[in-house]
């Protein structure tokens, strides 16, 4: 930047300067490029007048001040600061033609924007706005960009004082609780192994050090808080080491001044089925791999009822054949410790730990109990156990007895005219059971867990007339195209539909129809609109899941008349059938085109927990068994997210009355909704993460694959309605409220006109607004500004009192 070689011509009377003054005036510039209107508007209100004559005063009262200033912290880093010494030497500089933020550019096209996120990625700048909307393009590999001080310097700065930032959008969303007292909420969004998790915790890490947990124990506990439940809901999958499994919305609760007195997560879809079986190359949830190395590090296996030795079998896979190979993993080990050491801290028991355990070690032996067909007289239909020993351990892991268990997995009951009558269960339909039992175990554990900790860290104090205010965090399974598609990443997908029609509808539809009702004059963006597709899934009666449901309902129903059903009735070009692919449909979801094999969806949308063995489990003496299937009639996993009556455990199942019939399909319709609600609620800010390769390479930047990215996800529409539109809209009020001083006097109370705003606004010198019927229409950029200005002019008038008073004193 250029030091301006006279004072500007705002200055009253610059005739009367010495060109000492002049010069020093320069040399303040120099200092600090940031605090020119500060000295400016310090100058032309306090001391011109009185100054005459007195240039060495003033000089020494500016120092002070100036000084002042750097001590509370006003002072942002100018950019060229920022650039030479900020970032270390191992960054390079940024090109002249680069931009932080997409919507600024001139040319907006795909291949522009590609350009500019590929130059970026090559000298590491991963993060890249698109007007509030933050774009984060996976670096595969650690980067020194997270450290405290750069916590620090993304504390109350302006975007444009720093590069882009995962921290800036939490200070963002914390700043805007803060200063308008409503809640926020940040989604997060993008394909498996984009980044999605990661983010999440970077979030919550700044917004805990923004909370300004007084509570040193309160701020660990909910960086823990994920740790734990990612031990429980993630796992390994061809896509990512660390895949999320469920949908995670994480709330922080912080008090009306601003600081964090709690957290809050609600868990969604845990996708249960891979208790019991894995795709080939991919595996179990983590903490079965955890807890099985580190018992065996406290030769505790036996008391689990587990062997080194042996794998059970819902941990082997091909890669890992022999226990020995779980056991002796060094990294199992530290990460049970590490689970271990957050269950302790957030608060759990021991004796809730030990019981956690022996459900653990119960479900990982169940997998082993192995059937055989029994001939008898008339049918060949019957089912023994063939290894009671093994029946044997789980019965006594999960505190039950051991006939009543095999009596429960071998045979049914069923009530014909009044009478029950005992069937017995073939080998296949044991299996079912058993795998049932496991699923079941493990998701109401997981949900127990989850529950528990909410109990944990839910705020005190807080009673009805201290709602408080929150900030959500949203992390679920991002978008999965395998080679095989099941049933779970239908649910998955449509769930990712759903977050960008929630995306859509922020960035473009209310944005739209806001501008026709004001009757302000913007440019309409055309966008991809996935409102279709999410009727083919969702809407009553005739959608995707209505007719899964329906067919569910029909004893005789097999995956092939499901399929037919689903020809039959879905009249869209975004359902297909493949030809060659039995039980084969495709889909052509907004990221891309998917093709699902409808094998054993029936019997996944089904699937119930006979009530024999709930009902035997609920004999068990273990408290924490009992507590899992204390509701017999409720779905596994089902929670209510209102907090229950008793205060010892908040695990509340919902029960309804047609709990017995209700499937897998309603049960995620009913949580899509519920999400959905609670998002709603909230003003919502977006981070779009991106996938740069499918090799999980450092520093490999696969353009095709970016800009499908980008097309499926709107950058490029979302760059031109944040350059074209408005994305805040102020009502005349709620605008004149925050920001009339920078136009008026204090003891001032202007009238709420459309005159008053575009005052303030004027003065602020800002250009480019909109003024509605009732609300003023302002750019992402406008409203930072207008902040900081307010920001600017309370810490003012701080320091000029304080000078005064020096003088005065
Ligand atoms: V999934 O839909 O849950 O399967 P995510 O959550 O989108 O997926 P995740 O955050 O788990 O992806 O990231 C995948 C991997 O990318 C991580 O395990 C890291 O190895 C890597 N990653 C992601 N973000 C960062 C980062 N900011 N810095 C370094 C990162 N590595
Ligand atoms: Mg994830």
């Amino acid at each position: 930047f250029k030091i301006p070689r006279n004072p500007p011509p705002t200055l009253h009377q610059p005739e009367l300067w010495s060109d000492e003054f002049n010069d020093f005036i320069c040399k303040c510039l120099i200092k600090d490029f940031e605090l020119r209107p500060n000295v400016l508007d310090l100058l032309q209100h306090v001391f011109i007048k009185q100054t005459v004559g007195r240039e060495k005063i003033l000089q020494k009262q500016l120092i002070e001040l100036i000084d002042l200033n750097q001590q509370i912290g006003v002072i942002e880093k100018t950019r060229h600061e920022r650039i030479h010494t900020k970032k270390g030497s191992h960054m390079k500089t940024q090109d002249a033609d680069e931009v932080d933020d997409l919507a600024t550019l001139e040319v907006l096209d795909e291949n522009t924007v590609a350009d500019q996120l590929q130059n970026r990625y090559a000298r590491d700048q991963v993060y890249t706005y698109v007007g509030d909307t933050l774009i984060a393009v996976n670096p595969f590999h650690k980067m020194e960009i997270y450290t405290p001080e750069h916590t620090k310097m993304y504390i109350g700065a302006k975007h444009t004082a720093n590069p882009p930032h995962i921290f800036a959008v939490a200070d963002t969303a914390y700043q805007s609780m803060v200063s308008y007292n409503n809640d926020q909420c940040i989604v997060i969004s993008g394909e498996s192994g984009a980044g999605k998790t990661e983010s999440a915790h970077l979030l919550v890490q700044q917004l805990t050090v923004l909370g300004k947990a007084n509570n040193r124990t309160l701020q660990e506990k909910i960086l823990l808080v994920n740790s734990l439940v990612e031990a429980f809901g993630n796992a390994c999958t061809v896509i990512n080491d660390n895949s999320s499994r469920f949908g995670k919305y994480l709330e922080m609760k912080f008090n009306g001044g601003g600081t964090v007195v709690g957290a809050q997560i609600s868990e969604y879809l845990l996708e249960k089925s891979r208790v019991v079986h894995q795709a080939m190359g991919e595996r179990n949830f983590h903490i079965f791999y955890y807890i099985y190395a580190g018992l065996a590090d406290r030769k505790k296996l036996a008391h689990y009822k587990l062997s080194d030795s042996k794998t059970p079998k819902y941990l082997y896979h091909e890669n890992i054949k022999l226990g020995p190979d779980i056991v002796n993993n060094a990294s199992y080990k530290e990460q049970f410790d590490a689970v271990e050491q957050c269950f302790k801290v957030i608060g759990f028991t021991l004796e809730e730990l030990g019981n956690v355990y022996s459900t653990l070690a119960a479900i990982l032996n169940s997998g082993d109990i192995e059937f055989s067909p029994v001939a008898s007289e008339h049918q060949t239909d019957k089912s023994n156990i063939s290894n009671m020993s093994v029946l044997e351990n789980v019965a006594s892991l999960l505190r039950i007895r051991s006939d009543e268990l095999q009596e429960a997995l071998t045979s049914h009951c069923v009530v014909a005219r009044g009478e029950t009558i005992v069937r017995p269960n073939t080998v296949e339909k044991a299996v079912e059971v058993r795998d049932a039992m496991g699923k079941a175990l493990y998701s109401r554990l997981f949900s127990w867990i989850v529950n528990r900790i909410n109990a944990l860290l839910r705020p005190d104090s807080q009673g009805e007339d201290d709602k408080g205010l929150n900030i959500g965090i949203l992390d679920i399974f991002g978008f999965e195209n395998f080679k095989k598609n099941s049933f779970e990443q239908l649910c998955i997908n449509i769930a990712n539909e759903q977050i960008q029609f929630y995306f859509n509808q922020h960035i473009f539809a209310w944005e739209q129809d806001e501008y026709l009702n004001e009757e302000v004059d913007a440019r309409m963006i055309e966008y991809e609109d996935n409102r279709p597709l999410l009727d083919l899934f969702l809407q009553k009666p005739m959608g995707m899941l209505s007719l899964l449901d329906e067919e569910s309902r029909f004893p005789q129903a097999t995956d092939q008349t499901l399929v037919e059903k689903f020809e039959g009735n879905l009249k869209t070009k975004s359902f297909w059938r493949p030809m060659r692919v039995d039980l084969g449909f495709g889909i052509h979801h907004y990221a891309g085109k998917v093709i699902y094999n409808a094998a054993g969806f029936l019997a996944k949308n089904r699937e119930t927990l006979p009530a024999d063995i709930i009902l035997l489990l609920r004999s068990s003496e273990n408290e924490l068994i009992r507590k899992l299937v204390t509701h017999p009639l409720t779905r596994t996993g089902e929670v209510d997210t209102t907090p229950g009556e008793s205060g010892d455990t908040p695990y509340h199942p919902r029960e309804t009355t047609n709990m017995r019939t209700q499937t897998v399909a309603s049960y995620f319709r009913y949580s899509l909704m519920d999400l959905l609600s609670k998002m709603v609620a909230g003003q919502p800010h977006f981070v779009r993460c991106i996938k740069p390769n499918n090799d999980r390479h450092a520093n490999k930047f696969d353009r095709e694959k970016v800009l499908v990215q980008l097309r499926y996800t709107g950058v490029l529409e979302t760059a031109k309605i944040r350059r074209q539109g408005y994305s805040h809209r102020i009502l005349f009020a709620n605008f004149i409220k925050r920001y009339y001083l920078l136009a008026y006097h204090a003891n001032e109370e202007p009238a709420a006109t459309p005159e008053t705003c575009a005052a303030i606004l004027e003065k602020a010198k800002l250009e480019n607004w909109a003024m509605g019927k009732t609300k003023v229409f302002l750019k992402y950029y406008h409203v930072e500004h207008l902040n900081l200005m307010v920001q600017q002019a309370t810490q003012r008038i701080i320091l000029v009192q304080a000078c005064v008073r020096g003088w005065l004193g």
